[in-house]
């Protein structure tokens, strides 16, 4: 009786999404995981994660309403997998938004699940740009990334352009990540300094030749794929019309150069000169403040062309004197959404960066880092009844927040680091309704010179958070799921940087059912699939057994600590902050010594044979998930 009862309450819904989605095709992609040898930067030739054995990876495609079906096989071998499609809500269908062991289980050598998705979200038809990549164990910049258009044939600006143009940017490393993490957290890296990329490039390619014609409007859809560098984009002689951010249609924005960090997405239009006397360099800038250290001899801006006369020459990109980006918080988006009243849940995180009792670096919100829970957070969901409103079952380390249905949530992150970090939310655009300069310090809502929010905030998914800086983001809960918050920075994910949003939990327990070939992969792996965090499927609130992270240094030990008082002594000395850069890549080079020498069983420490390094594989597996 109540199963026909509720059959019969969402039959009306189901027949007015039918008559919307009259037009709605089945898109369908078969996707085999493969490793491919690739050379993008023309420097190194090595192993990348491809997809049909080729790499750069498809393009997706598909028009709003279109039913997505990815048939994904791994076929890497060696490594586990999953896929992500970034931006997209998953309405309905938060089983399919990819993170391992938070949605899903990853998926195993030879095994296959079916991702299967609409792009048609009730109210909220999602187009624009978006992208697709692996969303574990920190494998994306191995290659298994790339940009996933929707297109809606009555966006606001589509009598506004001629020609489309796809372009992505991202950093490249030529060492696997399997191979950087764990060089990357470990205690001979106490300060957490990232391994800094080989290259940049454009389109997985470099020195780009984009043939143009004059007087015409182009529509470019640009996203960031890298793992860790934002990059400043300019193109010489040219503006840019901004028009989308991150999936959210935009007012016309006029921009001389922008800034997309790692996740972000930006579609603008560009109009030609009426002549064709001179071709143009255009330059995608990595943001080398990123970066604790620059090595010799990196190239960190890629320069392409719009060539308006193949016979002309490619000039070279003249030098900019100022780095000097579009302020995004100005945005006003096309729909003119008002800002959300009053927060009925307000989360507070300040990101600080910190070693554990094993020495090695560490990100965290507050004093939590994140660790992989045993049972994906989703199936916790699913199966731990009345209990699932209770944080306690998602175990403390996935660092749950429970949302109730239709609550406006506010995120309050406060920047404790002096790196920036592009935060981002699954299964959401929020409002940005602050977002400081950098050095603002901690988010004040008892001073009114910092609530002055705008009336109609900017939405995105993904802002970049200021260095000592602090931003101020709202959304409404209004897609039962449950939906990561995190840097995305791989190497600040890989170390914890990440939260997890329960969103009406007991609302899913009523409408979501897990496909039979994402629970198959839990048990051919033996991954519980139901339970609290650790697996107990008895007592709901016994987390005895759950995955934990290191445990704190000793009170007043901090090798990171006692590394920059180092460095600023050594500076002091030498009173030249470049000997300061320069220590720092030696350090850099003789941990990596040591860790060798560590691998090779030379110091006698523990983890003294290369074996052994299966205990920090299984650290790595417990943090990384994008
Ligand atoms: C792009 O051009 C630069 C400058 O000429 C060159 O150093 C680099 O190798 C080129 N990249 C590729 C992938 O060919
Ligand atoms: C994927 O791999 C399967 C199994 O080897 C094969 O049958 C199929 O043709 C492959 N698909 C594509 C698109 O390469
Ligand atoms: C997996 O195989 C690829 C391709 O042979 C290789 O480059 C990579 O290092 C291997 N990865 C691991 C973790 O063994
Ligand atoms: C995909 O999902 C839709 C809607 O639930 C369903 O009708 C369809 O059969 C599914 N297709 C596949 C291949 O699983
Ligand atoms: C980038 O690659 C995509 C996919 O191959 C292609 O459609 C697009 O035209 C390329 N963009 C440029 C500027 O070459
Ligand atoms: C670009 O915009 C700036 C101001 O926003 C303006 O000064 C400049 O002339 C514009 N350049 C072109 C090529 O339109
Ligand atoms: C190019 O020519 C068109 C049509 O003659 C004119 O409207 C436009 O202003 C010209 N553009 C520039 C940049 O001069
Ligand atoms: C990259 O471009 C910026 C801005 O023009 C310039 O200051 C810098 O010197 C360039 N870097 C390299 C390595 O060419
Ligand atoms: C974090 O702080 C809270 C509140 O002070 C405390 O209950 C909890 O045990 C702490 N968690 C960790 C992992 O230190
Ligand atoms: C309030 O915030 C503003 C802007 O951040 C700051 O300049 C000012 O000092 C703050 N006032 C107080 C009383 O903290
Ligand atoms: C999800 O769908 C529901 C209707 O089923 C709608 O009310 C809600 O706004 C949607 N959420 C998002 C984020 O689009
Ligand atoms: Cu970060």
């Amino acid at each position: 009786m109540a199963m026909s009862l509720s059959y019969f309450s969402i039959l009306p819904a189901l027949l007015l999404a039918f008559s919307l989605i009259a037009e709605a095709a089945t898109v369908t992609y078969d996707f085999n995981a493969t490793w491919v040898r690739a050379n993008p930067d023309g420097l190194f030739e090595r192993p990348v994660i491809g997809i049909n054995g080729k790499w750069p990876l498809p393009v997706m495609e598909a028009n709003v309403g279109d039913q997505v079906i990815v048939n994904f096989q791994n076929q890497l071998g060696n490594q586990t997998t999953t896929l992500h499609f970034h931006g997209l809500f998953q309405n309905g269908t938060s089983y399919m938004d990819g993170p391992g062991q938070v949605t899903q289980c990853q998926v195993p050598d030879g095994g296959s699940i079916v991702y299967n998705f609409t792009t048609y979200e009730r109210k909220a038809q999602q187009s624009g740009m978006y992208w697709y990549h692996s969303h574990h164990q920190g494998q994306y910049p191995d290659g298994i990334r790339a940009p996933f258009i929707i297109r809606d044939p009555e966006f606001p600006y589509k009598d506004k352009y001629d020609e489309e143009i796809i372009l992505s940017v991202s950093d490249w490393y030529h060492e696997e990540m399997t191979t950087l993490i764990p060089k990357f957290l470990y205690k001979g890296n106490p300060t957490g300094a990232e391994p800094v990329p080989q290259s940049a490039l454009m389109n997985d390619t470099q020195n780009l030749t984009v043939a143009v014609q004059p007087g015409k409007t182009y529509l470019f859809r640009m996203v960031n794929i890298g793992a860790f560098a934002g990059q400043y984009i300019w193109f010489e002689g040219h503006n840019m019309t901004i028009i989308e951010v991150d999936g959210v249609f935009t007012e016309a924005a006029e921009a001389s150069m922008i800034y997309i960090s790692a996740a972000q997405r930006c579609s603008f239009l560009l109009t030609t000169k009426n002549e064709t006397t001179s071709n143009y360099a255009f330059v995608a800038s990595m943001d080398t403040s990123l970066f604790d250290v620059m090595p010799d001899g990196l190239q960190w801006n890629s320069t392409s062309h719009l060539v308006y006369n193949k016979d002309l020459p490619l000039p070279e990109a003249q030098l900019v004197d100022e780095l000097k980006e579009f302020d995004d918080f100005t945005l006003v988006p096309f729909d003119r959404e008002a800002l959300y009243p009053e927060p009925d849940q307000t989360i507070s995180l300040d990101v600080i960066m910190d070693n554990l009792g094993d020495g090695k670096p560490y990100a965290f919100f507050n004093n939590i880092t994140y660790v992989s829970p045993k049972v994906p957070t989703l199936y916790t969901a699913m199966t731990t009844g009345a209990d699932a409103s209770n944080p306690l079952v998602y175990g403390e380390y996935s660092h749950p927040f429970v949302l109730e249905k239709d609550q406006i949530v506010e995120v309050v992150v406060n920047n404790l680091d002096t790196g920036k970090h592009p935060f981002h939310l699954h299964g959401h655009n929020f409002q940005a309704i602050v977002r400081s300069d950098e050095e603002a310090g901690a988010f004040d809502a008892t001073n009114a010179t910092q609530t002055q929010y705008p009336s109609i905030p900017m939405r995105r998914d993904t802002i970049v958070l200021r260095p000592n800086g602090n931003t101020v983001l709202r959304f409404k809960a209004n897609n039962p799921g449950v939906w990561l918050f995190h840097c995305h920075i791989e190497w600040h994910m890989d170390q914890g940087l990440i939260a997890t949003f329960v969103e009406q939990p007991l609302e899913m327990q009523k409408s979501l059912i897990i496909p039979d070939d994402h629970k198959a992969i839990c048990e051919s792996q033996k991954i519980p699939t139901a339970g609290n965090a650790a697996g107990n499927t008895v007592n709901f609130l016994d987390l005895q057994g759950q995955n934990k992270a290191p445990d704190p240094l000793p009170a007043g030990f901090t090798p990171r600590g006692i590394a920059a008082l180092a460095f600023s002594v050594l500076a002091a000395i030498l009173g030249c902050a470049v000997i300061t850069w320069y220590g720092l890549a030696d350090m850099g080079a003789a941990s990596q010594r040591e860790e060798e020498r560590r691998l090779a069983g030379m110091d006698g420490s523990e983890g003294a044979t290369r074996k052994d390094s299966g205990s920090e594989a299984s650290d790595t597996k417990v943090h990384s998930l994008d």
